[in-house]
């Protein structure tokens, strides 16, 4: 399958969020402990219920995992990932950071927070395809992105976009 045929037939992608809290120099990563992603660093979020915006979710997730509460977000990107054979994995991700919150980052059964400085974000123990457009959220651009992953969850296919303001 190429990246163009999973795009054609999946045209409406279930939703969920993605939000990473930054303040001087460091951006919040969490270790998740379970479900899918299950021991990879990430930003929290997760997806989008009936009846709730997309930005509503990313305040709930976050508040749900790591007990802060975002007074304010900025929508960074759009990704949208794609499964060869799993395509009930497909999903569109939308990505905020905020630098505006209350509360401190705390542990829950989902995941375990860590602050950690831009230049030690351990892009190996992180979903593949975080390393094209993290570097991008923490210097202030925004991207939209595609990505095709095989079975053994390693990037297949991708193509992006980054927008500079
Ligand atoms: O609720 P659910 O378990 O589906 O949430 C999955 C979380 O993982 C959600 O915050 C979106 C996020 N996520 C993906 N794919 C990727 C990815 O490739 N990289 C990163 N960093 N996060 C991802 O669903």
């Amino acid at each position: 399958m190429t990246l163009k045929e999973a795009i054609a037939q999946n045209t409406k992608l279930r939703q969920a969020t993605l939000l990473f809290l930054i303040k001087e120099g460091e951006i919040l990563l969490a270790m998740k402990k379970r479900g899918f992603g299950v021991n990879k660093w990430n930003g929290v979020g997760g997806k989008v219920q009936p009846g709730e915006s997309v930005e509503e979710a990313a305040k709930r997730e976050t508040r749900e995992e790591i007990g802060v509460e975002v007074d304010h977000l900025e929508k960074v990107g759009e990704l949208n990932f794609y499964f060869e054979n799993k395509s009930d994995w497909n999903q569109q991700v939308i990505v905020y950071r905020s630098q505006d919150w209350r509360g401190e980052p705390q542990e829950s059964e989902e995941m375990a927070p860590k602050w950690v400085r831009f230049d030690e974000v351990p892009y190996k123990e992180m979903w593949e395809d975080d390393a094209d457009w993290l570097p991008h959220l923490i210097e202030g651009r925004r991207f939209e992105a595609y990505f095709l992953f095989d079975d053994e969850e390693k990037v297949k296919e991708k193509e992006m976009r980054v927008i500079v303001l």
